[in-house]
């Protein structure tokens, strides 16, 4: 018997159906953050990352232009099983020689190499305008500025992020999530709370006027709670967003797991959103004391939202995508891992025996319930994930770290 059946049949003990839960796991895109190659820079500005945000660390070799981006990011999905789907922000529009347009301009055919590599892949992609990095984010504010002329700016943005993200759906076949988020919001106490919020919801209002299709775009609005610089105040908070997602038809929540205080779980919040939306949008990322946006490891945070997401039966209501960067180590092995790890959490959720835990939930058996719920943490799940890595045809144990490395020696080395 191989490693692979003998742990199969382990988990056949608790009802666990373990091939369903490979093949479920095939068909499930996880969204990968273009982001981490280039320490969230893009390639249509020169200026510093701002709107709250930051990655330290200075890694040698990252992604200097679209090229070495794409090189990137193939390398890491040769390396990581599963079904992926790419994530863009609009700071990644690709000009000709000598061409620029600002951002409340772009257009589809910006985009248009992104959708090359989309389809060479089979893959969908989600899409998100940024609003930050920009000298049009005045005082700090975007969409909730008091000028007229800046909202009005970030405005047309989100009207061209719409257009683009139904081509990305009409050229993929698959329908976009496109994230509104902005880091709009005041260092020190404000006099003014709800102003800011109710021209944030104006504006956003005005963006999902652009006419679209419900079908294709989904749009989405991203929580915050405070950003670096800008401790005492968000105008996109919990509460706003959530409110204006339940408030806006075809509009989804999204929750970054890094955007809530430090012992808030988003694992929690998952099952209390499917009670109310058809679908929702996460954002996974490593929150370490902020939102420090650490890469994502296979940790018990990262097991209880994948778990939530597969005992809710909403695996095709959650929108995944990962959102991280860390500049301080090599960044196609940042990228891998988080993937991986976010695949490892899905397929462990797959092969947990949900529905007898949810039984001795409801029996009131709590006691047997912490029993088995202890033994199953020693089953052998690294021969499951094995098996899953060898049919999906990338490495299954850390020999991908090897390839990283050669990757370094002969192609990021020699950029700089
Ligand atoms: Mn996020």
């Amino acid at each position: 018997m191989t490693r692979y059946e003998s742990a199969k049949q382990l988990y056949e003990k608790f009802g666990v159906d373990v091939e369903k839960a490979i093949r479920t796991l095939k068909e499930i895109p996880v969204s990968l953050h273009c982001w981490q190659g280039d320490d969230v820079i893009g390639f249509d500005h020169d200026g510093p990352l701002t709107g709250g945000i930051q990655t330290t660390g200075n890694y040698p070799g990252k992604a200097r232009n679209w090229q070495e981006l794409m090189q990137d990011m193939e390398k890491v999905i040769s390396l990581c099983p599963g079904k992926k789907k790419l994530n863009v922000h609009a700071c990644y529009a690709i000009f000709e020689e000598g061409e620029f347009v600002d951002r409340d301009k772009i257009e589809p055919k910006h985009f248009a190499k992104w959708v090359e590599l989309a389809k060479k892949y089979g893959m969908g992609i989600d899409f998100n305008p940024t609003f930050f990095s920009h000298p049009m984010c005045k005082d700090g504010l975007t969409l909730s500025s008091p000028d007229e002329e800046v909202r009005k700016f970030w405005i047309n943005h989100g009207k061209a992020c719409i257009r683009i993200s139904q081509y990305f759906a009409e050229e993929t076949g698959v329908p976009c999530v496109m994230n509104i988020w902005t880091g709009d919001g005041y260092k020190d106490i404000p006099a003014d709370r709800m102003g800011p919020r109710m021209r944030y919801k104006e504006s956003i209002e005005e963006i999902l006027a652009e006419p679209y299709d419900k079908s294709k775009v989904k749009p989405c609005v991203e929580s915050k709670v405070f950003g670096i610089g800008v401790e005492a105040y968000t105008t996109g908070s919990a509460e706003f967003s959530l409110s204006f997602a339940a408030m806006h038809d075809g509009c989804l929540p999204l929750m970054d797991n890094g955007h809530y205080h430090p012992t808030e779980v988003v694992s929690d919040k998952i099952p209390a959103l499917l009670c109310f939306f058809d679908e929702i949008a996460l954002h996974i990322t490593r929150p370490i004391r902020w939102d420090s946006d650490h890469v994502v490891i296979f940790d018990d945070e990262t097991k209880e939202m994948a778990k939530e997401i597969v005992r809710c039966d909403a695996l095709d209501r959650v929108y995944m995508a990962l959102d991280y960067f860390d500049a301080s180590i090599n960044r196609i092995s940042a990228w891998t891992v988080g993937f991986r790890s976010w695949q490892k959490a899905l397929l462990n959720a797959l092969v947990t025996p949900n529905a007898l835990l949810k039984q001795l939930q409801d029996e009131n058996s709590l006691t047997k319930l912490m029993v088995i719920s202890e033994e199953i943490k020693t089953l052998p799940f690294g021969d499951i994930w094995e098996h899953y890595c060898e049919t999906e045809g990338v490495p299954a144990d850390e020999s991908w770290f090897n390839e990283v490395e050669k990757y370094e020696k002969e192609v990021l080395s020699k950029r700089n």
